[in-house]
């Protein structure tokens, strides 16, 4: 497909890795999502260190996380995209033992286009994606006028360090 194409989505991916190589499993995987049928990668931020939030009482400390955003253009539904992403979860050696367990690659759909989508596998947007520094401000790097100021405030103190 072409960027200008009128019928495509714009969608934001936000990518995240905390073992193994995780900046360079991040960068493999935006190429990987460049290569999907009928999608376009068309901004990528920064890629940030982060914090490991949100790990279970009594589970082991997780690593830090290498986290970037992505605009795409898309012209699949979100269901497709989202099979898509995990089979290169998959590829990517993507186990899933418990919650928030650290994992190799996570490929979330934040945004497809305006559209409300709540699915068993699906939901968009991404219901945590304003409480999250490492979402917040990759996203704000690309798409400003998706994240005011009082979001990015909301948020600071959150450990993040653009790399
Ligand atoms: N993803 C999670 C849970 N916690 N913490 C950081 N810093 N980055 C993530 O991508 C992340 C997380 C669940 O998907
Ligand atoms: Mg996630
Ligand atoms: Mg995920």
């Amino acid at each position: 497909m072409r960027a200008g194409d009128n019928k495509a989505v714009t969608a934001y991916i936000a990518l995240g890795a905390n073992l193994g190589d995780a900046t360079q499993t991040v960068r493999n995987a935006i190429y990987a999502i460049n290569d999907l049928p009928e999608t376009l990668v068309t901004k990528q931020s920064s890629l940030y260190k982060t914090a490991a939030m949100e790990s279970l009482p009594g589970a082991p400390k997780s690593p830090d996380y290498i986290n970037a955003v992505i605009e795409i253009k898309c012209l699949q539904p979100a269901y497709l995209l989202l099979e898509q992403l995990q089979k290169i979860e998959q590829k990517a050696g993507r186990e899933r033992p418990y919650l928030n367990a650290p994992r190799t690659l996570d490929l979330d759909i934040l945004l497809y286009g305006d559209e409300v989508i709540q699915t068993e596998t699906l939901t968009v947007p991404h219901p945590r994606m304003w409480q999250r520094a490492f979402v917040l401000v990759p996203l704000a790097e690309i798409a400003p006028q998706l994240v005011s100021v009082a979001r990015l405030e909301g948020v600071r103190g959150q450990g993040i360090e653009k790399l």
